[in-house]
């Protein structure tokens, strides 16, 4: 089956380059976000490809561009590279600064990351990535609530001991692929107004002002496509709240 067209042009396009990554929709495809914010963070040139996903696993619409049917995918030369972390690492090893220069807290970076990668099934599975969703917040199920606190020790406890071996306000110091990584978290925890501790909610914030998070909800919020199936999990975290 052919690929779906791109569903988005930009205006902020960085243009052609030797780089292409294929992504899915801003409000809902979490893992799309993560290799797009890296590069737009580190100014890497790529030509942005949108398609459709439909939230339902690997998709053979996507297998004219991805081998696993899933976004994101990017290309170089005509080369794939597959699956988020395998994108990062493989940025890394051509572009400066993208994990902390430290070796330790290099490892500390990759642990965090490949926990997010593997894990918080149970925040991923109640909680999806909506990011045009605006609640009032709830009493989290109890598993949900564990996924929640474990990020916020991973945040706070990042911050505290790794947080001043660079300038920034980044879980290093200086902005990395461990934060990018955490970026669709921070959507969730925004969308869904999740409570969390002050160390916690002070990265959050941080996060929501970076210009790239900034641009790709301006991207979202002019998306049309709906994903029911994800909505209908928004009833749970109570109605829209206020400002
Ligand atoms: N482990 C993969 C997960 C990628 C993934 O699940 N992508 C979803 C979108 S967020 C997808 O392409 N789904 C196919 C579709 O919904 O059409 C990664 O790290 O990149």
């Amino acid at each position: 089956m052919l690929p779906l067209p791109p569903i988005g042009s930009f205006p902020e396009t960085m243009g052609d380059s030797m780089y292409t990554l294929y992504f899915g929709n801003c409000n809902y495809s979490s893992w799309s976000l993560r290799p797009w914010l890296l590069m737009r963070h580190f100014a890497i040139p790529f030509t942005e490809r949108q398609v459709e996903v439909l939230g339902q696993g690997p998709n053979e619409r996507h297998r004219g561009y991805s081998p696993n049917g899933l976004v994101p995918c990017l290309h170089v030369d005509g080369f794939e590279v597959w699956d988020t972390l395998a994108i990062a690492e493989f940025l890394a090893e051509r572009h400066a600064g993208l994990w902390p220069g430290d070796d330790l807290a290099r490892a500390r970076a990759r642990s965090i990351s490949c926990e997010m990668h593997a894990g918080f099934t149970a925040l991923r599975g109640a909680m999806p990535m909506n990011i045009k969703l605006r609640l009032s917040g709830a009493e989290l199920p109890a598993d949900v609530q564990a996924d929640v606190d474990r990020v916020a020790e991973i945040w706070a406890g990042t911050r505290e001991r790794f947080g001043g071996i660079a300038a920034g306000p980044y879980l290093f110091g200086a902005f990395s692929i461990a934060d990018a990584m955490f970026a669709p978290v921070v959507w969730r925890f925004h969308a869904y107004n999740v409570a969390l501790p002050a160390a916690a909610a002070a990265y959050r914030d941080v996060m929501l002002a970076h210009s790239g998070m900034r641009t790709w909800e301006r991207m979202a919020l002019a998306e049309t496509q709906a994903f029911p199936h994800y909505d209908a999990l928004a009833e749970r975290f109570g109605g829209p709240r206020e400002g």
